[in-house]
Formats: C-alpha cells, structure tokens, sequence
C-alpha cells in the first residue's frame, strides 16, 4: 500500500512543496467530515452573504474555506492564499515561497441534493506573482467528495488518485491516470444552447447526429454541473467538457474561473494525455488579468478537444 508521504517522496525532492500538498490533502479530510454531519448539524444552506462572484455564499462554502485557510495558515511553506470565498489574495504570515489558488467547495449548489462536490487547488510559486499563466504551475489537484473520497493529484509527472480509507488515510488506488483519445460521450449545459457560438452548437449537433452525422459514432451526454464530478469522469474514462464562451457569459469573459477551477484542472488533464483549451488557445497559456478572472474551458479526451477546436478555427 503506499500511501501520500510515500509517492510525494517519489514525485519530488521539494519537501515544502510536499508540505503544500499535505496541507491541502488534510483539508479535505477535514471537509470530508463536515459534509458528512451537514445536514445532521443544519449547516446545508445559505449564510446571506454573496462573494465575489455574486453567488450567495452557502454556510459550507464559508465553513471549507475557513478550513483551508487554518491548514495553510499553520504552513511555513505557503506565502499567499487565493480563493473563490474571498475578494482579495490573503498574505499568509509565514510569507513562504508558495502560492495556493483555490475553490474550497466547488459544485455547491448540489449539496443539498447530495450529489459530488470538490475542492480544487493549484500550486504555483511566490517569486512568479500572483497573475501566471497555468503553464507555471508546481503542482494541482483536486478531492472529489463522492461515493468515495478521491484526492487527485499531479506535481510534474503522472496523474495519481488516492482513495480515503476508513482510518482517514490516503491510499494510492492509481498510480497514472490516462484520459483515452477518443470518446463518445460529452459534458456540456444544453439548457443554455440558445446563447452558443457557432463553434459550440455546430461541434454538438454533429454528436447528436451520431453515427448518422459526420462524427460517425452515437453519442451519450452527462452534466453533473459539478466541474469535480464531471472532470473525474472524464480522468477516469475519457470524455469532453464544455462550458465555453457564450453570448451570456462573453462580458464577464466565461463562467468557470482560470486559477483555481480551469488551470488546475487542465494541469491534470494535460497531464493524463487530454487537451485543454478555451477553444481558440491553449488554456495553461492564458497569462490572467485578475486573480478572479473567468475563461471559456474545454477539456478531455485530445481527439474530441480537436474537433471542437477545428470548429473555432473556421471563423
Ligand atoms: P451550470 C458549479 O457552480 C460550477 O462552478 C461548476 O462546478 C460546474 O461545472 C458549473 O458551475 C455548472 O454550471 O450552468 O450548469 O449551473
């Protein structure tokens, strides 16, 4: 059995960059526990306030938040705190050489109803500042709090998942995860159609022609809308995911957000052979403007992420 210190030890020589990553795995642990009791202890809900995305803040949002930020704030290692929960990057007092950028609780809206939800991280260095292109960063990962509780991780080399055990371990359950090139299934909001480009709606209605439409093959189509639940999948299985520009989210520059929902998680993809793009470029080559900046994503299997590309290609 090997467990997180024994792979981190393997994947790095950079025990504070190891350190970080401990951090976050133990507030997953934490968080882990908390969505456990929620309902039991009445904290599924809204608290009233609204961040600075403009979503109404969930008292679980605000409560995983917290979490993070006393595991990092007791971290040597870590120098600055980005997360969706707060308005500005946090100066942690032990100004150490690491940046970590985070959605504590992605997918809450679907507390309530039970289904998977995550945290999302990535690792990116102090001396880089706090706008870099996705292309720098240390290290990314995610915990998935489903049916299991998955931390997905990924420093340079290979895509590892972990699984936690009963004794609040983590448990290395696969040592490379590898998106397949092809796929016949697709992650996307069809509800919102009506405001696509035409790259989207041309790229979806070729699949849900199926094997009689130029793809040739007949399509499933899966939206959780929690990116974690879906973007596992997609690592586990193949697949694409889309939430691209549309005419709704074009002044706010998309919905999902660049450093700490898109960059980690195409770190990961890219990392098990997959694509990530906002269509037109290479999403880890975006150099951000704002710490809350959104972009278009699409992401998973490379063959299907091509196609999609090919379509923005045309004009
Ligand atoms: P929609 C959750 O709020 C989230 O940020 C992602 O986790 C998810 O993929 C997306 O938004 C869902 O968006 O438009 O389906 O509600």
């Amino acid at each position: 059995m090997t467990t997180l210190l024994d792979w981190l030890r393997a994947q790095t020589d950079d025990a504070d960059l190891g350190s970080v990553i401990v951090s976050m795995a133990a507030s997953g642990v934490e968080i882990a526990s908390v969505l456990r009791q929620a309902a039991i202890k009445g904290q599924i809900g809204v608290v009233g306030a609204v961040n600075v995305q403009g979503e109404a803040q969930k008292a679980l949002d605000v409560i995983s938040n917290d979490i993070v930020l006393n595991q990092l704030g007791q971290n040597p290692a870590v120098g600055i705190l980005i997360s969706e929960e707060m308005d500005e990057a946090v100066e942690m007092a032990n100004q150490g050489r690491f940046i970590v950028a985070t959605d504590p609780l992605d997918g809450s809206s679907n507390l309530d109803v039970n289904v998977t939800v995550g945290t999302i991280f990535s690792v990116l260095g102090v001396a880089g500042g706090l706008l870099q292109p996705g292309r720098a960063q240390l290290a990314a990962g995610y915990i998935a709090y489903g049916p299991a509780i998955n931390l997905v991780l990924r420093i340079s080399g290979d895509v590892a998942v972990f699984t936690l055990d009963d004794a609040d371990q983590w448990v290395l359950t696969q040592a490379k995860a590898s998106v397949p090139d092809s796929t016949a299934e697709y992650a996307i909001n069809t509800a919102r159609d009506r405001f696509w480009d035409a790259a989207t709606t041309g790229y979806v209605r070729e699949n849900v022609a199926g094997e009689t439409g130029p793809a040739g093959k007949r399509y499933n189509m899966r939206w959780v809308g929690s990116m974690v639940a879906d973007v596992h999948r997609i690592l586990m299985r193949g697949g694409i995911f889309l939430y691209p520009l549309d005419s709704e989210t074009r002044a706010k520059g998309g919905r999902l957000r660049l450093l700490y929902e898109a960059n980690p998680m195409a770190w990961l993809i890219e990392g098990a052979g997959g694509r990530a793009t906002t269509g037109r470029e290479s999403l880890l080559e975006v150099v951000p403007t704002g710490i809350h900046q959104r972009i278009p994503v699409i992401l998973g299997s490379s063959e299907e992420v091509k196609r999609v590309e090919a379509w923005y290609a045309r004009g």
